[in-house]
């Protein structure tokens, strides 16, 4: 098949979901094709199968606001016209499913049929989305997709709780790459630079928006020191971040915590991190955490949104109520005090994260596609 795919390009879950998607079934012989405003981040190198094309937002000095979705939605015309594509998948509603569907009309009035694949991945629903500013665009533009998916079975009932969605949603979870040299034991991995052999390794990844609770991460990290010799690696860019500095220096934590920008080789810390923190106010699936258990690393996270789905409460890691800092910090700390309950925490992370195996969802995207192209939707 010859596919469209629009995302983000950037560090978000949601542009690293699509670009691995891309890249997998690329790998599985089908023609993809990126569209977005700049080269997505985990899209190293392009290859035989993978193109990419570039949005362009003429600059006017009339326009107070660039008009995106317009450029978008031409782009989108002109690259399904030539390359012949198949079918478009749209990541995050904002303002993608809306400049496909525009995209969508404008070639019907031609009287070329492009189905239309939206995949929703959580804020787009459950913070911005849900804005009433946007909220009829949104509601319009994923009942006129052809088939609607989102990332987990929570995501799918706040659409349905928040939307009147007249369509059916399917559920892929995302998914995680366990080959060989994806492996934690062939990463290159230097510890030794990092910490002391003695002291524990505590790991948070994402892009630092007020969501993922960063104070309670560095508040976790003060109790966990307390009793454990341990290291904080904060990995990511955002607007929390100057405030997560500022609160480490007021508790003295500072010469234990390191602050990392964004990275496009999380495994490399990864694959000495023990401990991973996820404390967010909301996740729709928390692909950090899925990464982080793919590396063997525990994770102690928040129940809430999707995170039930991936990390498993005493198995993977442990679950608490969104703010209950004590009871995280207590759970951090027994498992790093605990040699052996940590080994086995390891373990189990690692066996979770294998039921999220890029092979095993790549059928049910390829699925959606053929299921898209076969409706009928105006
Ligand atoms: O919140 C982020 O980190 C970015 C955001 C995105 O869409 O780029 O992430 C959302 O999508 C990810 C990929 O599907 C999910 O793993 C995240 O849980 C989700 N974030 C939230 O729901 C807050």
């Amino acid at each position: 098949m010859k596919i469209a795919i629009v995302c983000y390009p950037t560090f978000g879950g949601s542009g690293v979901v699509a670009t691995e998607l891309g890249l997998e079934l690329a790998k599985r012989g089908h023609e993809i094709h990126f569209i977005t405003y700049s080269q997505p981040v985990r899209l190293a190198l392009l290859n035989p199968n993978v193109h990419y094309h570039e949005v362009h937002v003429p600059e006017y000095p009339l326009f107070h606001y660039q008009p995106y979705e317009l450029a978008l939605s031409s782009k989108l015309v002109d690259m399904v016209k030539l390359y012949k594509i198949d079918v478009l998948h749209v990541h995050y509603a904002i303002p993608h499913a809306y400049a496909g569907y525009m995209a969508k009309q404008m070639l019907a009035d031609e009287g070329i049929h492009i189905p239309m694949v939206t995949t929703l991945h959580g804020t787009d629903i459950t913070l911005v989305g849900n804005h009433p500013f946007y909220k009829p665009a949104v509601s319009f533009s994923i009942n006129k997709s052809d088939v609607v998916t989102s990332v987990s079975q929570s995501l799918k009932d706040d659409t349905h709780r928040l939307f009147e969605i007249k369509k059916d949603i399917v559920v892929i979870p995302n998914f995680i790459e366990l080959t060989k040299e994806k492996q934690v034991e062939n990463i290159p991995c230097h510890r030794s630079l990092m910490a002391a052999e003695n002291e524990m390794i505590v790991t948070h990844i994402s892009n630092f928006r007020k969501v993922k609770r960063i104070d309670d991460i560095v508040k976790i990290f003060f109790e966990i020191q307390k009793e454990v010799p341990a290291k904080l690696m904060m990995v990511g860019e955002g607007p929390e971040k100057e405030n997560a500095e500022y609160l480490c220096s007021q508790l003295g934590i500072q010469n234990k915590v390191i602050f990392f920008g964004n990275s496009n080789e999380i495994d490399k810390i990864l694959c000495f991190s023990d401990l991973f923190l996820l404390p967010s106010e909301t996740e729709s699936f928390g692909l950090a955490a899925l990464e982080a258990m793919a590396c063997g690393v525990p994770v102690i996270s928040s129940n809430s949104g999707g995170l039930p789905e991936v990390n498993k409460d005493g198995f993977s890691g442990y679950l608490s109520n969104v703010g209950d800092v004590s009871k995280m910090s207590h759970d951090a700390i027994s498992l790093l005090k605990d040699k052996e309950k940590l080994k086995q925490f390891k373990i189990n992370a690692l066996e979770t994260a294998k039921l999220f195996d890029i092979q095993q969802i790549m059928p049910l995207y390829e699925q959606v596609y053929y299921q898209a192209i076969h409706s009928k939707n105006d």
